[in-house]
């Protein structure tokens, strides 16, 4: 649980913690080498890499596959997005087992009800009761073996079109069933959601943010206001279908692939991420 130990002690360093989404080993390779702290395992990402919705469609162990993929190719802590346990509180208990004892550094479940749908799709976005997501939170610390395992509570109440009152009712019932940390998730354009909560929240626990709508939001800002762990969560997907989808297109219109050649990454470069060389000294 060397990985898990570390995410703890990066969380509670006092500096921002960034993580960025990724849905295969590559991807993570490439988190890496940017100097991201963390790898976050993305439902919307894994889903999507798929082509199918992030809609509780894939089993626990189609997204613990690519969580150990992304674990195996990288020296980072996984953050596995594990969205609502993929059920009820059984399911969470069996989950942080096979995540912990993959050597996946951390869990993060959210309070929607099982199936889930994306945050940002306009429906579906029902909350759990509290008790219930509470239940969740202990069941998933009493399941964890070490004491390092770090499980993140996210609530969905924003999203749900809750107020601030009942985010916060919420966030400091999960610190206190033993969350290791907190994320709120909004899809407001602006942070006013996060800052509103973070000027009342009072637990000593980290706060994790995903700011995909409020993009704008400076990462020191976000430190400043309180933010311990900022999530990148699916800009790989999302500039991996722009890259391709426009390097496609140039083949198709110029007839060779003269004109791109410049723009995409060399078989060296490949190579290099593949540790290619490495791979090669083990025949000598
Ligand atoms: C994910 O990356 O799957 C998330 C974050 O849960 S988001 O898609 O931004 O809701
Ligand atoms: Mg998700």
């Amino acid at each position: 649980m060397e990985k898990a130990r570390h995410l703890r002690e990066l969380l509670s360093s006092g500096r921002l913690i960034r993580a960025a989404g990724a849905h295969d080993g590559l991807g993570a390779v490439l988190v890496q080498e940017q100097g991201f702290d963390a790898v976050w395992a993305s439902s919307f990402e894994i889903s999507a890499a798929r082509a199918l919705p992030d809609a509780s469609l894939l089993s626990m162990t189609d997204y613990l596959r690519v969580a150990v993929e992304l674990d195996r190719v990288s020296s980072l802590p996984v953050i596995a997005d594990c969205d609502t346990g993929f059920g009820g509180a059984l399911n969470v208990a069996h989950m942080v087992a096979e995540y912990e004892a993959a050597g996946i550094a951390a869990v993060c479940i959210e309070d929607k009800v099982f199936p889930k749908v994306n945050s940002f799709v306009g429906q579906g976005q029902d909350l759990l009761g509290l008790p219930e997501f509470v239940h969740k939170i202990r069941v998933a610390k009493e399941s964890a073996r070490s004491e390092d395992f770090v499980v993140i509570a996210r609530t969905e109440g924003f999203i749900a079109g809750c107020g601030v009152n009942d985010v916060l009712e919420r966030a400091h019932e999960y610190a206190d069933a033993g969350a290791d940390a907190i994320l709120v998730h909004s899809k407001a354009s602006t942070p006013v959601e996060l800052l509103s909560f973070l000027s009342r929240w009072q637990r000593p626990i980290p706060v994790a943010v995903v700011p995909t709508t409020y993009y704008a939001w400076h990462a020191d800002d976000a430190a400043k206001a309180g933010v311990s762990l900022i999530i990148y969560a699916n800009h790989g997907i999302r500039a991996k279908v722009n890259a391709m989808r426009s390097v496609l297109r140039s083949i198709q219109q110029d007839g060779s692939t003269v004109n791109i050649e410049g723009e995409i990454a060399s078989m060296k470069d490949i190579f290099e991420l593949q540790r290619l060389e490495d791979w090669l000294a083990l025949n000598q």
